[in-house]
Formats: C-alpha cells, sequence, structure tokens
C-alpha cells in the first residue's frame, strides 16, 4: 500500500510548470510541442523515482533470489502511457493538463517508440517485464541499447522502404547511463595452457582487445503496487587503453577510427527475425550482451555472498531464445578460469541456473555458427564448448551403446558440412528446463525438433504458454471498452484477467452489446481517420475491419489473404447485387529488408489494393489498405478497432502468436488455423465463437510427406486458378506483367506452406464470417464471449508459471517510504 499522498492536481501542474522552466528553459510561449511532452515526460519521472530507488533497496536487503530475462530484443513501444497507467496517474494528468490547455493525448503522440524489437520475441520480452514488475517479482531485463532500433518502414511505389530508425535523436528521459556499471568484454586473442601450482592444467586468455559494457537503466514500473524493477541495455565505448595505445603510436585518426569500429557492436539491430544472416557481427553483439550480463549478475550476487554454489538459490537466467546462449560458456570460463572452480562443480552451478526457452521451429532461424568464427572471436568458448560437448556425447553414448547416427544428431557440433555450434544444442544440454511457448509448440519440441533430447531428459520440457499484458493491450489502448468492463464487473481484472468471465452473462443483454459496439464503431471511426490521413484512402466505419498485422513472412500467409481478396473482387465484378457486408481489409507489417519473396508480397498487397480501391464498381464494398510502420503504436490503434483477426498460418509453424491474444482481448472475432495458441483460444472461447478452418499439423506433415501436388488445386478449384492467373498475367502490375509470377510459379510448383491446400476451407470460413456480420447482434454476442474467454493469456498467468515452475523465486512487496532521506 502506499503510504505516500497521490499528488493533486496542482501538484501535477506545479511540477509540469518546473520541469519546462527549469529542465527545459522553455515558457508556454516558447515551447514546442516536443518540450511539452517532455516537461511531462520528467514529471512522471520523478513519481518513479522515489519507488525505483526503494524497490532496488528492498530486494538488496531482502537478499530476494532474483531472475535475469536476457534477451536480443525489447520491443517497448512507448513508455509514458504505460507509466502514467501503472502509477495510477492517467486521469489526474489528463485534467491537469487541460486546465492548462493542453491534450494528453496529442502529447503522448510525440514520443518516440522503443523499437528494440523485431516482433513476438521481443514484444513477448516487454510483456513480461510489465508482468513481472505487476506482480512485484526481483526481476531485471537485459538486453542491448541499439542506437538504431528496427528500421522505419516507407511505402513507396507499393514497395517496403526501409528508413534508418534513429530514435535516440531526441532526449530520451526515460534512460539513465550508469558511468559506474562498466564490465570489459574481450574479444579474439588466443588460449595458453598452463599447469598451476597444484598441478592442474588451467588455460588463460591472452591477447585479446577489450571493449566496454556501459548500463544503461530504464524503469518498469508495475501496476498500482510501488515495484519499479529494472532493464539495463548495455552499450558498446571503445576502453581507455585501446585510446592510448593507437594515441601513443602517433595515429590520432586511426584511434578514432577503431574506437568507431568497437562502438560498432551497438549500433544496429538486426532486423531479420525467423532467419539467421551469419554475420559476425551479430555474433559479437550475442556475446557482448551475454558477458556484460554475468558479469553484473556476478557483481550483484558478490554483494551478499562469497559462495559461489549458492548461485542457483539466488539466481535464475532466463535465455529468451538461444541468442544469448553464450552466457553459459562465459559463466562456465568465469567460474573456471577466474574463480578456479572444478569443471564439476562449475557445471552444476550453471544447469542449475540456466533456462531455455524456444520460439520457433523454423530450420532457417535455427541458430549455427561456423567453428572457425567462433575459433577466431571467443577462442576460450570454444574450448569450453567442446568440452560440454565431449562430456555430454560421453553420457549419450553410455546410454545408448552403439547408436552413433545418435550422437550425430545431438551433438552440439554438427560436422555434416562445414562445422558449426549448434545453439539450441548448447541450450539444451546446459539447462534445467527447456520450454515452447504454446501447448501445440511444446508437444512439437517434444515429438519433433528436440525428440532426442527429450529422451534423454524428459523431466527438463514444459510448456508457457505465451500472453499479453492487459494493463497495455486493453486498459491503455482501449480506454472506453476498458472502462464498460470496469463499469459492469468493477475492474479487478487489470490484475487478474480471469476475472473477465464474469462477462459472459452481459453477452445476453442487448443494452450492453449495443454499448459494447458504440465503442468499437468509435474505436473504428479512429482509426478510419488515421488511414486517411496516412493513405488518404476513405473507409466506412460500417465495413467489416478485417485485419492481418504481423510480420510479414510466406509461413503466415499473409499471401493466402490476398488471394481471397482477389477471389472476393472477383465475386462482386462478376455479381453485382451480391448481397455481402462490406469489407475493409488492413494489413500491417514489416518485411526483412533480405527477403525478397517478403518484399514482392507487400508489393502484391498494395498493388491488387490500388485496383480494388479505385474500381468504382466494388470499392463501396471491399477495400485494402496497408498500413506502413507497423509497430507498437499503430498496434495500439489497430486491435481496439478490429472486428476479425486472421491468423492463418500453416498448422504448426507459428509456436504461438500474440497478436492473436491481444485481437481477441478486444472484441475481435478470430478466423483461423489450428496453430499456436490458436488452439487453446478455441478451447477458451468456445468452438461456436470462432472460425476454424484448415489442415491441422498431423494433416499437414502428412500431406507434404505424401508427395503434395498445388496444381491438383489449381486445376480442381476454377476460381483459385482465375486468381493465380490474373496475378501472374499481370492484372495487378499493368506496366510489368511478369512482377509477381515468382510468387504464383512458387506456389505451383512447391508451395511448402500448403496455401493451395487450404485456399477452399479459407473461402469457407470467410463465407461464414460474411453471414454472421450480417447479424449484428449475434457478431456483438461472440466479440463480447471472446473478451470474456481471454483470461488465460494474460501474461500475468504466463509469468506467474514462469516463477513457480523453473525460477522458484516469489514475490517481494515494496513499501514506498516517500522522499528520501539520509
Ligand atoms: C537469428 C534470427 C532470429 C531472430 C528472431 C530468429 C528467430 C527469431 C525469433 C525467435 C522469432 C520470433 O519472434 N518468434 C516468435 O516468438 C513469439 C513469442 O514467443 C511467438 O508468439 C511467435 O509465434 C514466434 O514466431
Amino acid at each position: 500500500m502506499d503510504q505516500v499522498a497521490q499528488p493533486s492536481v496542482k501538484d501535477l501542474q506545479k511540477s509540469f510548470i518546473y520541469h519546462l522552466q527549469h529542465t527545459l528553459v522553455k515558457d508556454k510561449y516558447s515551447a514546442t510541442k516536443a518540450d511539452m511532452y517532455l516537461a511531462l515526460a520528467y514529471a512522471v519521472r520523478d513519481l518513479l523515482a522515489t519507488r525505483w530507488l526503494d524497490t532496488q533497496q528492498s530486494y538488496y536487503l531482502k537478499d530476494a533470489k532474483r531472475v535475469y530475462y536476457i534477451s536480443m530484443e525489447f520491443l517497448m513501444g512507448r513508455t509514458l502511457g504505460n507509466a502514467l497507467i501503472n502509477l495510477g496517474v492517467m486521469e489526474e494528468w489528463d485534467m491537469a493538463l487541460k486546465e492548462l490547455g493542453l491534450s494528453i493525448e496529442e502529447l503522448q503522440e510525440v514520443e518516440w517508440d522503443a523499437g528494440l524489437g523485431n516482433g513476438g520475441l521481443g514484444r513477448l520480452a516487454a510483456c513480461f517485464l510489465d508482468s513481472m514488475a505487476s506482480m512485484q517479482l526481483p526481476a531485471y531485463g537485459y538486453g542491448i541499447r541499439y542506437e538504431y532500433g528496427m528500421f522505419y518502414q516507407k511505402i513507396v511505389d507499393g514497395g517496403q522502404h526501409e528508413v534508418p530508425d534513429n530514435w535516440l535523436r531526441y532526449q530520451n528521459p526515460w534512460e539513465f547511463d550508469r558511468q559506474e556499471h562498466l564490465h570489459p568484454i574481450r574479444f579474439e586473442g588466443r588460449v595458453v595452457e598452463f599447469t598451476d601450482r597444484d598441478g592442474s592444467k588451467r588455460f588463460s586468455w591472452v591477447d585479446y582487445y577489450e571493449v566496454m559494457a556501459l548500463a544503461y537503466d530504464f524503469p518498469v514500473p508495475g501496476y498500482k503496487n510501488n515495484t519499479v524493477n529494472t532493464m539495463r541495455l548495455w552499450s558498446a565505448k571503445a576502453s581507455r587503453d585501446f585510446d592510448l595505445n593507437f594515441f601513443n603510436q602517433g595515429n590520432y585518426i586511426g584511434s578514432v577510427e577503431s574506437k568507431m569500429k568497437t562502438e560498432n557492436i551497438s549500433k544496429v539491430l538486426y532486423p531479420a527475425d525467423h532467419m539467421l544472416e551469419g554475420k559476425e557481427l551479430r555474433l559479437r553483439q550475442e556475446y557482448f550482451l551475454a558477458s556484460a550480463t554475468v558479469q553484473d549478475i556476478l557483481y550483484r550476487f558478490a554483494k551478499k555472498h562469497d559462495n559461489l554454489t549458492e548461485l542457483p538459490d539466488q539466481v535464475a537466467i532466463q535465455l529468451n531464445d538461444t541468442h544469448p546462449v553464450l552466457a553459459i560458456p562465459e559463466l562456465m570460463r568465469i567460474l573456471i578460469d577466474e574463480r578456479k572452480l572444478t569443471w564439476e562443480a562449475a557445471w552444476e552451478i550453471t544447469t542449475k541456473t540456466f533456462a531455455y526457452t524456444n520460439h520457433t521451429i523454423l530450420q532457417e532461424a535455427l541458430e549455427k555458427w561456423p567453428v572457425p568464427m567462433v575459433s577466431r572471436l571467443l577462442p576460450r568458448h570454444l574450448l569450453i564448448i567442446f568440452e560440454i560437448n565431449r562430456r555430454f556425447l560421453e553420457e549419450v553414448a553410455s546410454r545408448f551403446p552403439g547408436d552413433t547416427a545418435r550422437l550425430q544428431r545431438m551433438s552440439i557440433i554438427d560436422d555434416s558440412g562445414e562445422k558449426q555450434v549448434r545453439m539450441a544444442h548448447l541450450a539444451i544440454v546446459a539447462s534445467h528446463s527447456i520450454n515452447g511457448v504454446s501447448a501445440l509448440h511444446s508437444e512439437i519440441l517434444k515429438d519433433d525438433l528436440f525428440h532426442d533430447f527429450y529422451e534423454v531428459w524428459p523431466e527438463r520440457f514444459n510448456n508457457k504458454t505465451n500472453g499479453i499484458t492487459q494493463r497495455r493491450w486493453l486498459k491503455h489502448c482501449n480506454p472506453y471498452l476498458a472502462d464498460l468492463i470496469s463499469e459492469a464487473i468493477g475492474d479487478k481484472w487489470t490484475t487478474d484477467l480471469d476475472e473477465l468471465q464474469n462477462l459472459r452473462p452481459l453477452a445476453e443483454d442487448s443494452e450492453f452489446r449495443r454499448r459494447w459496439m458504440d465503442i468499437k464503431r468509435m474505436n473504428k471511426q479512429r482509426l478510419a481517420d488515421h488511414i486517411y490521413q496516412r493513405n488518404c484512402i476513405q473507409i466506412s466505419p460500417d465495413s467489416l475491419f478485417d485485419c492481418q498485422t504481423k510480420r510479414i513472412h510466406e509461413y503466415k500467409r499473409q499471401l493466402l489473404n490476398i488471394l481471397q481478396v482477389v477471389a472476393r473482387y472477383n465475386r462482386l465484378k462478376e455479381y453485382p447485387g451480391l448481397e455481402l457486408p462490406p469489407r475493409t481489409v488492413i494489413f500491417g507489417g514489416k518485411a526483412a529488408p533480405s527477403y525478397s519473396a517478403a518484399k514482392l508480397i507487400i508489393k502484391l498487397i498494395n498493388s491488387v489494393g490500388s485496383v480494388i480501391n479505385n474500381d468504382p464498381a466494388v470499392n463501396q464494398q471491399l477495400k485494402v489498405a496497408f498500413l506502413a510502420n507497423y509497430s507498437v503504436s499503430l498496434a495500439e490503434k489497430i486491435f481496439p478497432a478490429a472486428d476479425l483477426s486472421e491468423q492463418i498460418s500453416t498448422a504448426g509453424t507459428e509456436a504461438s502468436g500474440t497478436g492473436n491474444m491481444k485481437y481477441a482481448l478486444n472484441g475481435a472475432l478470430t478466423i483461423g488455423t489450428l496453430d499456436g495458441a490458436n488452439i487453446e483460444i478455441m478451447e477458451e472461447v468456445g468452438k461456436d465463437n470462432i472460425f476454424i478452418f484448415g489442415l491441422t499439423t498431423p494433416q499437414a506433415v502428412g500431406l507434404r510427406s505424401s508427395g503434395y501436388r498445388p496444381q491438383d488445386y489449381y486445376y480442381q478449384l476454377p476460381e483459385l486458378k482465375t486468381v493465380l492467373d490474373q496475378i501472374s498475367s499481370g492484372m495487378f502490375s499493368p506496366g510489368n506483367p511478369g512482377l509477381f509470377r515468382p510468387l504464383v510459379d512458387n506456389l505451383l510448383n512447391s508451395d511448402y506452406y500448403l496455401l493451395l491446400a487450404d485456399f477452399d476451407a479459407y473461402m469457407d470460413a470467410q463465407a461464414d464470417v460474411d453471414r454472421l456480420y450480417m447479424i449484428p447482434d449475434e457478431w456483438a454476442r461472440k466479440s463480447i464471449l471472446n473478451t470474456a474467454g481471454m483470461g488465460k493469456f494474460s501474461s500475468d498467468r504466463t509469468i506467474g508459471e514462469y516463477a513457480r515452475d523453473i525460477w522458484g523465486i516469489k514475490p517481494q512487496p515494496v513499501e514506498h517510504k516517500g522522499i528520501h532521506h539520509w
């Protein structure tokens, strides 16, 4: 409980004006909107500061076990709105600013997103931080402070253009550099072996060069609970020695050049997900994060403990996919080479401390690094990995005598071609817990991808179905719906999402349905205005808003969606009186800059859109809009306005999905396959309240292995044939008729993701959607039942399971003492 009185509206105004005048040295005449935003941010920051100090102090005093969530990505979005919500001062600030003639919504729009992530994995990390703080768990997020986040996407001539995201160009009021938390990170050099005084064989890493990791701390406020956790991001700094060496050689420009090269490590986020690019700089980034974080963890541990065997009682480390997995050999190296522990003692500590989450089963996304590259960059770590592997294979060999094929399959080193380190195998061998992110995905890990490992250590495998934070993804982004819900069932859902069940009876209440849909319409109008401003496309808030927003990838099948749009267009053209509800098909998502098929799909969506939107024969019934630069803040505008959520990946490919949860939480109905968390969403909202279609995972696997022939569908389904012929003959690219042919050729000759096999079932499911939308009362009922069924998908539930099953940590309530004295 808060012992400190909440500030009054007058206090808030005073603080705002104070910061405008003293921190920014502006007055109401000279201040820009950006200044106003900053003044507000600084004033809100003040409310976090003492809570932050209290939280960190209390963890130290209680010597609580901490969890460290290490991730190469944190897709945080904006901080201000989230801080206002979690501090519980949104309404007070709204009033305070209104009296000064300012709009809090407008000021929030000034903030640039912190886009330090690609998509699902990075946003999950951000939701987890919110839940950990809201559940009062002693937790830290550790990542990299990229100078350039996810690129800014522009659409030029229908195609994607990437613009650097210089997010730190303006002052960032949410970060604090901690010059005292500086760790040296070593690279390259060589390893020498020697015998120490007690006659033991030892290794020493020499001739390396050093880069410094500089800490920047970001506050992570819990929801109305005085907890403020820390996200610590590392930035690369050239070490001073390094500078001086060059300087002493009289090579001033050379010294500045190599300083720049060194500091490149934290320059930019790699924008490809689901595809390993194999660049050396990426491996440097991964080690930079791993090493700085492990050093920091040991430093904090050492403040209260000197016996390293206690580390697993004080520390849990969660690896967000394999990207930070070098933390494992790094901890081993420090324990053995620097702290002089035996291999066995170090190994026991390591395996008890680490846990690994897998986020994808796509082969091309599994990290493998060439042995020669690892050897050059991290010679000591490679030896440690070899030794881990040697001992591991010895164990496997004794469990499965004579099974050499198994040894090859399980080895951490893949020597089928150029030797490579399989990072997932390293993570599994050294972790006490391995989890997938939905029930289906976790089964696939056990039955298929990691089956060999499951046979050796079944007890290590578990599931943690993903979740999302309802504070950002309902309360903040959809305030009117949130208020209606609270008015009806109270506001406990903000910290216990299962409370939403109590909405179920209200689905039968016609007055409640009316208010529910009025809010949806308002949100749609707001999005329509936004789209008109950005895309110059006029759309009706009475049309069905059909949304697919996520990274562009073949497995997610945006192409299947656009095939369906073209088929719909053809039907409308052929039967002008056709009674279909008007639809607006909305797309958003970035393609990896190197992923040419994904970029061509974006171009196709826009090309189809410009034909349809400009065809007066249909454009009252069908429109297509591609919203540029899909990001957290844009998503916050789309979810509340969606009627239909497209979750149509090929069964067995989407590990979980989390956008699916955000849409349903905001009352959209899902059209989707039995993939990832869609299955669990169906279980929660009921089969009658979701549009499920298509192949199941076993069917998809079976079809591929029995010799899938996509052309059979092409010849059997006349509508499909027409659509594919139109696209490949240039109907949507008259100036360049062959432009989209590669997409069609790929569908006809390979179609790995089985679009043609699912086309017919998808069309049928879309027809069901149309029929239901024509009965507004039934649609509204199901919309309410979707929100009502989303309790399970709070990231609070997910984090509760991690804390209990994997980390062994407990809530540590924080007492807020207010202004600090000596
Ligand atoms: C090395 C390149 C790279 C970068 C990122 C490969 C793979 C990734 C991520 C693991 C991809 C990712 O974001 N996966 C998504 O993780 C979400 C959170 O668990 C899931 O909901 C999505 O289904 C999954 O695609």
